[in-house]
């Protein structure tokens, strides 16, 4: 092909695509918003633009002219997609500007108000009851809800017969765990059952006498028990101390002062007596001093048994791997609501899990006053 050919082709061309261009540029002024651009892109460089028809037509061209029709064709195309793009990035850049003013933060606002959740007074408790403890070298422990018949009947010395094994009492799960009954636990003692287990083990493969064990187990527990003064599920906390040379001197001593310590009464009336529990012996009931009228804890002629204890029966010891005799201990459990109401006067029990928020903005704990012995329980 001539030179002469090609200049004739090329400017036959151009003169349509520049008619094009120009309707283009022209129309391109009318564009204000996003949307309108679209909508321009659609009608300049969309599937049923005029462009693309031609771009789409470069196949029936006569072969000599393809090349050089093309090559403008697609030229334009380009152009026309950098501009449509470059137009897009500045409405983006005026849009978030527009945005940004528009969405000014008024620091002079006042703060709205967050609602602030308070420490439920049976979590409140349980601080208490580790802060105390802790203070004295007890370590906190817990377990799971679920365990089978032996961790929390069979190991603690409690007879088949007893009642406490019945279905009346205890929630049994229609599940085994291995060859054992699955349950709700009835108390922590579980806890206190595997850490002695682990204990007797620790000590046989090391040949050593681990460290006494001094433990708290708090948790959930549960009864199939369910009026004004129980509920189903309720809270407890064990404690156990093993050791060679804990006698109820030292059951006495630590009970008095926990509760002198939770009840804030330095002379706290205390009553120690005599009873009777499958897993202690002797077992031991404290009462504390109280007004019944008045509930007052600490002062007035009324006695309240407050928990249950006693030395671990060497029976328990020898079912968790420990010789009897050259270890003995202590054991006490204590229904955490039961203490909870006394100290806070708490009347009823079930309003503990209702969630009324009056009730729990009334009782509840500033998050930010942990109990500690420092400021005093
Ligand atoms: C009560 C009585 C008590 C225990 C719990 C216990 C645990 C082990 C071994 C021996 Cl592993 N004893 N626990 C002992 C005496 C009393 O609870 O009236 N609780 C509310």
């Amino acid at each position: 092909m001539s030179e002469i050919d090609r200049t004739a082709i090329e400017a036959d061309e151009s003169i349509k695509l520049e008619a094009l261009k120009a309707s283009a540029l022209i129309q391109l002024r009318e564009v204000r918003d996003l949307p309108g651009l679209e909508a321009y892109r659609v009608a300049f460089l969309g599937k049923a633009s005029e462009l693309m028809r031609l771009l789409k037509d470069v196949g029936t061209l006569p072969a000599a002219e393809r090349p050089i029709r093309a090559a403008l064709r697609n030229q334009l195309k380009e152009t026309l997609s950098r501009i449509v793009e470059e137009y897009r990035g500045k409405l983006e850049a005026e849009a978030l500007t527009a945005r940004l003013s528009a969405e000014k933060i008024d620091i002079s606002a006042p703060v709205r108000p967050e609602p602030l959740g308070l420490i439920h007074p049976i979590s409140r408790t349980m601080e208490e009851i580790a802060a105390i403890f802790g203070a004295m070298g007890f370590a906190i422990k817990e377990g799971p809800d679920v365990e089978d018949d032996w961790y929390a009947f069979g190991a603690l010395n409690v007879p088949g017969h007893h009642p406490a094994r019945a279905m009346m009492d205890t929630f049994y799960l229609n599940a085994n765990m291995g060859e054992r009954r699955a349950l709700l636990r009835p108390h922590t003692s579980s806890v206190q059952i595997r850490t002695m287990l682990d204990w007797a083990e620790a000590q046989k493969s090391s040949g050593a006498s681990p460290p006494d064990i001094r433990i708290i187990v708090p948790g959930r527990t549960f009864r199939s028990d369910h009026d004004a003064t129980h509920s189903p599920m309720f809270h407890q906390f064990e404690g156990l101390v093993i050791g060679r040379d804990i006698t109820l001197a030292h059951l006495k001593g630590c009970l008095s002062d926990f509760l002198r310590a939770f009840f804030n009464v330095a002379d706290m009336p205390l009553r120690f007596r005599a009873s009777y529990f499958p897993f202690t012996e002797p077992s031991v009931e404290v009462d504390i001093g109280w007004n019944r009228k008045s509930a007052e804890v600490g002062r007035g002629a009324d006695w309240l048994e407050i928990l249950g204890s006693g030395m671990v029966h060497p029976n328990v010891l020898a079912n968790c791997g420990i010789d009897p005799r050259e270890y003995q201990g202590f054991a006490f459990g204590v229904g955490i609501e039961r203490i909870a109401m006394l100290k806070y006067g708490i009347a009823d029990l079930r309003l503990f899990y209702e969630n009324d928020v009056r009730w729990l903005r009334h009782y509840g704990f500033s998050p930010l006053a942990p109990a500690n012995l420092h400021e005093g329980i």
